[in-house]
């Protein structure tokens, strides 16, 4: 069965396994400040790739900016270069929800014996999904995997994004957030799949045993601790 070519579809099902896989950190930003005198605060960093250079298909790299506005919103911007090229790219911001916490980003020590850092690998470092990083609609962590809603990096492996967020979980510790992006084509041929002649198509993301490892492992990532 694992032979038959098949595209992660965004079910709700894998959204919340993705979630919770990830600590599901959904707590909630009620407090948060909106106070219109509040300062511009605004945070651009470097995309850096997590991945030994021994994967393939890994070797991305990037920018972010994380903007809080005075008026509760957070504007996300994202430009990417050499990811897996026609496919959309999860992305997210992860974090630790409540006081702030500068996390900080895997880099390929974290792979470990199988040689790949993934999604599970990464989070004792960058923490839970704060934001889907979605270009519409839900933003929460229960859109992780919406794959039809995620920025598509064109032809040439470049991706650029940008969403202005109200109430976006991560808004009141913009400075401590990481951006991470997820996807990696491994055997390129165009799709998220199953693919058992390639050693690293073949795996299983760590979120789950039907999730192919290309839909979720991690590409990118940055933060202002990095
Ligand atoms: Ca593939
Ligand atoms: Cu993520």
């Amino acid at each position: 069965m694992r032979n038959a070519p098949r595209i992660i579809a965004a079910t709700a099902a894998t959204a919340a396994t993705f979630a919770l896989a990830l600590g599901g950190a959904t707590a909630a930003y009620a407090g948060h400040d909106s106070n219109p005198s509040d300062k511009v605060a605004s945070y651009s960093y470097s995309l850096d790739a997590v991945q030994p250079g021994t994967v393939p298909m890994s070797e991305a790299n990037g920018t972010t900016r994380v903007k809080a506005l005075p008026n509760g919103k957070l504007q996300v911007t994202v430009e990417a270069w050499g990811l897996s090229p026609n496919l959309p790219h999860a992305m997210h911001l992860h974090g630790v929800p409540g006081d702030a916490t500068d996390m900080a980003c895997p880099g390929p020590a974290a792979a470990g014996g199988d040689g790949v850092v993934t999604v599970l690998d990464g989070a004792p470092f960058y923490g839970g999904i704060l934001t889907s990083l979605t270009s519409t609609g839900d933003v929460s962590p229960a859109s992780a995997l919406a794959l039809d809603r995620f920025a598509m990096a064109d032809a040439s492996g470049y991706l650029y994004y940008q969403r202005t967020f109200t109430d976006a979980a991560g808004y009141a510790d913009a400075g401590t957030v990481q951006v991470v992006v997820h996807g990696i084509d491994f055997d390129g041929n165009g799709m998220y799949t199953f693919n058992e002649a390639d050693p690293f198509s073949s795996r299983s993301s760590s979120l789950g045993a039907g999730i192919p490892l290309e839909a979720t492992v991690p590409v990118l990532c940055g933060g202002v601790a990095n």
